[in-house]
């Protein structure tokens, strides 16, 4: 046997897709493992018992589904055969296509209902500050609009394509080209997305506006600095002003890079709850110290980037309490979140915190429970209080000097 006959495309082929299914399989089954590995035992057997099938069965079962509409072909192929064999009329495959057209759109149109109803459920719900409102009228415009759009046209398309499938006694009218038929379909799209565009950019300048009007009290401002991966959060103090901060002053002891040079610095508290309290309007002082994060709070209707040396801000009024919102979505643990939403790393999901709406008076018994940043060790490694020293002492001498 040759060396040609041994290797053919076929076999080839085969190999490839059995080591397809073996690498899929193989990653997939290590990817369970480490997940379970990193866990307690008790969790890395609820791992291995969840079942989840692997890429590979996926693919089987595509290939399966192929081989059984590649039977029903031959079968009705087998039909056609013997029934021109018979000297009788053949299969009409015109008339299968456009049956089968029917019945694309009609399962089309079920698998859109279904996941309305089924992944519509999992929505956000409604959205617990001020801005969030108008962002959710914008959402359910743009899909009311587009859900239309998609309906009229996909019942056209494929009721077309049945009642118009070849007919040997009917002939096509040839249309090159009219100008109607082009403005109608390029103006008419034009116009609708004009108007979400517009809609849009003055939805968002009216959520980002950062000036305070006139005898409104300022917003409470609160530092996120993002870092993989975990979020950290920072109050002000008294004075109601965070501190300056600079990158090159990070160290162990000084996460933030806090600049306590600056007296603003001094009371900054650290935190770490979002504790914030309702009808106050919040000021979010974005920052990022490594990579691209990005701050999500989904049921503030609140997001933007976290970019390393872009200090960014997000201001937002939360309306309801986290116990008025456990109290209407009957969930008594019910928390609201803060997220990232950028994949920034294997811990990723390590990036939440909880934010917790509260009253004024019980934001203030919190806010007086926090501890400053600038601890007494830190004082200590700072030398904070040797400085003091240290600049009397100066001033000293050039008294004696003088
Ligand atoms: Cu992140």
């Amino acid at each position: 046997m040759g060396f040609k006959n041994l290797f053919n495309t076929k076999k080839i082929l085969s190999l490839i897709a059995v080591f397809m299914l073996l690498g899929t399989s193989v990653l997939f089954a290590q990817d369970a493992a480490s997940a379970g590995a990193s866990a307690s035992p008790a969790t890395d057997a609820a791992a291995k018992d969840t079942g989840l099938p692997t890429a590979g069965y996926y693919i089987l079962m595509f290939l399966v589904v192929c081989f059984f509409i590649g039977i029903i072909g031959k079968v009705f192929r087998v039909y056609d055969l013997t029934q021109q064999i018979r000297g009788k009329k053949p299969l009409n495959w015109n008339n299968v296509m456009g049956v089968l057209c029917l019945v694309f759109l009609v399962a089309g149109l079920y698998g859109a209902y279904w996941s309305f109803t089924v992944q519509g459920s999992m929505i956000l719900p409604a959205a617990a500050s001020e801005h969030g409102g108008i962002l959710d009228k914008m959402f359910w415009t743009t899909t009311g609009i587009t859900m239309t759009v998609f309906f009229i046209t996909q019942i056209l398309l494929f009721t077309f394509l049945f009642r118009y499938r070849y007919n040997a006694k009917r002939r096509a009218h040839f249309l090159p080209h009219n100008n109607t038929i082009e403005k109608v379909w390029t103006i008419a799209p034009a116009i609708v997305l004009t108007v979400l565009v517009i809609f849009g950019f003055f939805t968002w300048k009216s959520i980002t506006n950062s000036v305070d009007a006139k005898g409104e009290p300022a917003s409470i401002n609160i530092d996120i600095t993002g870092h993989q991966f975990a979020w950290e959060l920072r109050y002000p103090g008294k004075d109601g002003r965070l501190g300056k901060t600079n990158y090159k002053l990070v160290n162990g002891a000084n996460k933030l890079g806090i600049n306590f040079k600056d007296k603003y610095s001094y009371d900054d508290l650290q935190a770490d709850t979002m504790v914030i309290p309702v009808n106050k309007s919040v000021r979010l002082n974005i920052h990022a110290q490594d990579v691209i994060h990005s701050v999500y709070i989904p049921a503030f209707r609140v997001q933007l980037n976290a970019v390393p040396g872009l200090p960014t801000f997000f201001k937002f009024k939360p309306i309801m309490t986290t116990a008025q919102m456990r109290a209407k979505l009957d969930k008594p643990t019910f928390e609201y979140e803060v997220l990232c939403n950028k994949i920034c790393g294997g811990s990723h999901y390590n990036m939440k915190k909880v934010v917790r709406v509260v009253t004024e008076a019980e934001y203030q018994a919190w806010l007086a429970q926090q501890k400053p940043y600038l601890t007494d060790q830190l004082k200590k490694d700072l030398k904070f209080a040797a400085t003091e020293d240290s600049k009397q002492v100066q001033q000293n001498r050039l008294a004696l000097n003088n």
